[in-house]
């Protein structure tokens, strides 16, 4: 007979899962294991506390990203990326970008997390940031220290996944909007000078007013291996209005002449920080292409 239930972490070939209010310790079957925090899955009791996963549900939306190498999962069935961005690091927009990317290719609607709003540096970059809420990215500020209140009405009833680069405070907004998660964050000099990030794995937590947050670990490369020229283009939505209007029918937008693309980020238009970002995953996307000719 086969339970059902939610995993809620993941550890390489281990993922707990939570089933009948309990946590299960499974292993998935056979050599490789496909499983990400937020799958539905069927396993088979093996033990008291431990099975095996027999089948993932059929997902919707995987929240992903590849280099030619492999393939790393942040989670399933997401209802919204939140992106969480913070004055101290300090924005990485190419990094910001690529998560926005991410989300978008995978159909997931995604916002941006400004967080450390006590720190005086970060009035500077909610202005920037600014630029995003017009393409369509809600950005919120909020103090993971002070004031978390901002997000409730958007975490409500919502699986959501906090993704960005290490010290940005993800496990800190966790741990405010979770009370019993208690989850480990460092002081950001210990941590990147160290060299490692504080979070390893992926969790999932129910939310007291109902839904779930899952943490990841901090990433500072974030590959789009599995995209394509197409989808990159279509992954920036405030391309669309200029597209067609290029001088050659198949512009790349790199640096073809009477690119309207480059015109429009050059009257500020476009945010050029979207625009580079856009030609970084281009370029990626030529160079693995032509290894493989
Ligand atoms: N001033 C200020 N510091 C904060 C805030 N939120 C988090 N921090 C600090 O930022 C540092 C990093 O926080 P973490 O929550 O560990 O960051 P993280 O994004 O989970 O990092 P990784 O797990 O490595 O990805 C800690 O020293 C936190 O106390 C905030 O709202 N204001
Ligand atoms: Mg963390
Ligand atoms: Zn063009």
């Amino acid at each position: 007979m086969l339970n059902s239930g939610r995993v809620v972490a993941t550890f390489g070939k281990h993922c707990l899962v939570e089933a009948d209010g309990g946590i299960v310790d499974c292993v998935g079957r056979g050599r490789k294991t496909d499983i990400a925090c937020g799958d539905g899955v069927e396993f088979k009791p093996i033990g008291p506390g431990q099975g095996v996963i027999e089948r993932v549900a059929p997902r919707r939306n995987l929240l992903y990203r590849s280099d030619p190498f492999k393939t790393k999962y942040f989670a399933a069935n997401l209802d919204q990326v939140l992106v969480v961005s913070a004055a101290e690091p300090g924005l990485n927009e190419n990094l910001l970008n690529r998560c926005l990317v991410a989300a978008q290719a995978a159909g997931i609607p995604a916002a941006i997390v400004l967080n450390k709003a006590d720190l005086a540096q970060t009035a500077a970059l909610h202005d920037h940031l600014k630029g995003y809420q017009a393409i369509g990215y809600p950005v919120i500020p909020v103090s993971a220290r002070h004031d978390v209140s901002p997000l409730l009405p958007l975490l409500a009833g919502k699986t959501s996944v906090l993704i960005g680069p290490s010290g940005v405070g993800k496990s800190t907004l966790v741990n405010a909007l979770v009370p019993e998660a208690d989850v480990r964050t460092a002081e950001i000099s210990r941590a990147l000078n160290a060299g490692r990030h504080t979070t390893t794995h992926t969790r999932l937590y129910a939310l007291p007013g109902g839904g779930a947050l899952i943490d990841s670990p901090g990433m500072q490369e974030f590959g789009l291996h599995h995209l394509s020229l197409d989808q990159l283009q279509a992954a920036f939505p405030e391309f669309r209005p200029y597209l067609g209007h290029c001088r050659f029918y198949n512009c790349r937008h790199l640096k073809e002449p009477d690119c309207a693309i480059t015109a429009a980020a050059a009257s500020g238009a476009i945010l050029a920080g979207r625009l580079r970002a856009y030609q970084a995953l281009v370029e990626e996307r030529l160079a693995a292409d032509q290894l493989h000719k």
